[in-house]
């Protein structure tokens, strides 16, 4: 496993540290905590967060930054029901950390109609 086939994601509901899918990265690299630019909103969507982009009046959301190794991604993509549609991964913009490197997240791809608007951070 080469470094070049790490990938940055930004965490920021269950699989931040102490919440209940962490254990899917306890072998791979916290790097910070970090902070998207003010395009977001994360919604509730039940026991977990579903992050969505909002160029309109989004806001800046809290979360962490790990670097991830490609057979942990592929755990995080099952977990997080990429092939179902329930979330997507796609690049993310971040104000911190400062960062010129893509990061991804996983954004919520299901309707969010009626759901409650959570804030910036989940917890
Ligand atoms: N898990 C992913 C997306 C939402 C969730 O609960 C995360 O923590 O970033």
């Amino acid at each position: 496993m080469t470094a070049n086939s790490d990938t940055l994601i930004f965490v920021y509901g269950t699989l931040k540290r102490g919440f209940c899918r962490a254990h899917n990265l306890h072998d791979q690299t916290f790097l910070s905590t970090a902070k998207t630019t003010a395009e977001y909103t994360m919604y509730h969507c039940g026991t977990y967060p579903g992050l969505v982009r909002n160029n309109m009046d989004g806001i800046s959301i809290q979360g962490e930054l790990w670097r991830v190794d490609n057979r942990a991604l592929e755990l995080l993509d099952e977990v997080e029901g990429v092939a179902e549609n329930l979330y997507h991964r796609a690049p993310i913009q971040l104000i911190q950390p400062q960062i010129t490197e893509t990061v991804e997240a996983y954004f919520y791809q299901r309707s969010v109609n009626q759901m409650p608007v959570v804030g910036d951070n989940w917890c």
